[in-house]
């Protein structure tokens, strides 16, 4: 008798992705003795932080609470260097994670997931990779990541560029050169804030092309100490307690904001943004700063004040100053950002005044101007959320595209599951948290590995989720954030960003402690919600 070829073993799981998401998955199911396959588009693991590799690049939580909490080994065994890690340092983590738990073997890399189809017939799917081969599993768990499909602007002409250029989410792994050449980085997300900032005092000529400005609080980032590392060892389980609110260290005020005077708020908000870090500006405020206009606007002229105070330039300083609610796009954090406005090298061109017309040959043509490059930076984000799913072929239950069931926004079961896909489950998908993905995915993980693990053990062929009740989590996801100024924005989370894409929001704005009870609700009551069928 010949052995199977390879592609013919049925696996119990293949994963899609090994980004923070992925990796903690496999090595879950690897504890249960699963068989399990991740396969990776990059040369590398860390998802976001294999392709984010541009200059600049760093988290936005606090390192301590965006890394791993499943191991006190790995707590104990890892050390940080500053408060918010560098894209470097967070890489060489996700893959100490990978080597210290002997995940590597399990991996493969350079692989492109092109299309998943589900066989009805042995309710197992068939997943096709871009060298021409395929695995078969029993279930696929996508670990795709929200922000994951980079985007690049309508603007015709790309191709026509003679210079260097790159996208922010796609930095090659050799160094582009940048020391004194005419460099242009269109758009002003976390991604062009970053990116700004660190190649400024390196480049002949910085062009940056802004189409929205956006909030940008100061990051407040530091080095960690021996001591400091110590101190966060001792506290692991505190800081993580901590975060099961809203995935962040920081807690908003207990008493509302009307206590305060307008001075003493003004107090308030100026103590936030001196001596707290990250997104505190956002979790340590007010919660009715993302409620109430008129209280978000006076926050909002804080940092406006801050603006026009390090801008040197009236008109430039105006420019740069937002006009949508503070919040209602993920704001970027920033260090030293607004003075580079102040060097002389620096050029802003607004494309609200003067939009892209096309890119040439030689750079960007707006339509005032032809801007000459050597270096075309496309800091331009993301068809977000639902992209990453959008661009492989997913077949579910009698033949259903998943890009044709999510046409009008993604449309899950508490962001696990779609019906008419069964044995596909999420982690790290649409329709959970706004906020510290490393927190969430932790406990979507927890959540999928136990289902998984008991159809496979009690002889479950179909793990699948009602219509009824997809709809009705993603009517909630609605409902809660319409009580938000969320819905005031034109941000990525509602795919505003993505020209002709239906406008949904991709989150869930309800905080990490209802989401988890939600889950953990479904799983006390035997899965409400899923139907899980053994012929
Ligand atoms: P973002 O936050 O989506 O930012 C993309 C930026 O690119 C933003 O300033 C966009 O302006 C701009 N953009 C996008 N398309 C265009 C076109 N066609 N022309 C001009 N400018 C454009 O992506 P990032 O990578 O920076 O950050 C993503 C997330 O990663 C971030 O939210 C954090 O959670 C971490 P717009 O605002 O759409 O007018």
């Amino acid at each position: 008798m010949t052995e199977p070829a390879p592609s013919d073993d049925l696996l119990d799981a293949l994963i899609i992705g090994t980004g923070v998401a992925g990796i903690l998955q496999l090595h879950r199911l690897r504890e249960q003795g699963r068989t399990v396959l991740a396969v990776d588009a990059a040369p590398g693991v860390g998802g976001t932080w294999n392709w984010n590799r541009y200059p600049g690049a760093r988290v936005d939580s606090e390192s301590y609470t965006y890394g791993y909490y499943f191991s006190e080994e790995l707590l104990a065994d890892w050390t940080w260097t500053e408060h918010f890690c560098s894209q470097p340092e967070n890489e060489a983590y996700l893959n100490h994670v990978v080597d210290r738990f002997g995940l590597r073997e399990h991996i493969r890399l350079r692989t492109a997931v092109t299309a998943a189809t589900y066989d009805d017939g042995t309710d197992t799917w068939t997943v096709r990779f871009d060298d021409g081969t395929h695995r078969r599993a029993r279930f696929v768990i996508t670990a795709v990541g929200i922000l994951s499909a980079p985007q690049y602007p309508a603007a015709p002409g790309r191709e026509d560029f003679q210079g260097v250029s790159a996208h922010t989410a796609r930095w090659p792994h050799e160094p582009v050169e940048v020391e004194g050449r005419r460099v242009g980085v269109i758009g002003t997300g976390s991604s062009g804030v970053q990116l700004i900032t660190a190649i400024a005092d390196r480049v002949g000529e910085l062009t940056v092309f802004q189409r929205t400005p956006n909030w940008c609080p100061p990051l407040n980032n530091g080095p960690l100490t021996a001591a400091d590392m110590t101190d966060l060892r001792g506290r692991y389980q505190e800081i993580w307690a901590a975060c099961q609110a809203l995935g962040s260290v920081y807690a908003a005020p207990a008493h509302p904001a009307s206590d305060l005077s307008p001075a003493q708020r003004r107090t308030f908000f100026e103590d936030l943004l001196d001596s707290k870090r990250g997104l505190a500006s956002l979790y340590a405020n007010f919660v009715e700063v993302m409620v109430d206009p008129g209280l978000n606007r006076e926050f909002a002229a804080v940092l406006a004040d801050r603006i026009r105070a390090r801008v040197d330039d009236p008109a430039v300083a105006e420019r740069l100053v937002p006009r949508h609610h503070f919040g209602v796009k993920r704001p970027p954090l920033e260090t030293g950002y607004y003075e580079v406005y102040n060097r002389d090298n620096v050029t802003l061109v607004d494309l609200l005044e003067e939009p892209i017309e096309r890119i040439t040959r030689t750079g960007v043509r707006t339509a005032a101007q032809d801007y000459d490059l050597d270096v075309l930076v496309y800091a331009t984000g993301f068809d977000a959320v639902t992209g990453s799913f959008d661009r492989i072929d997913i077949t579910g239950a009698r033949g259903v595209s998943h890009r044709d069931v999510w046409k009008a926004g993604a449309l899950t079961h508490v962001g696990v599951a779609t019906p008419g896909f069964p044995n596909l489950l999420y982690v790290g998908g649409p329709q959970s948290l706004v906020g510290n993905i490393p927190r969430v995915v932790e406990h979507q993980v927890e959540f999928v590995s136990e289902l998984v693990g008991r159809a496979l053990d009690d002889g479950v062929r179909r793990v699948e989720v009602t219509q009824e009740a997809a709809q009705a989590w993603t009517d909630h996801v609605e409902e809660v954030v319409d009580t938000t100024l969320y819905r005031t924005g034109q941000s990525w989370m509602y795919g505003s960003n993505t020209p002709g894409k239906a406008r949904a929001f991709g989150l869930y704005a309800g905080g990490l402690r209802a989401y988890v009870d939600r889950l953990n609700g479904i799983r006390a009551d035997g899965y409400t919600g899923f139907v899980l069928s053994t012929s």
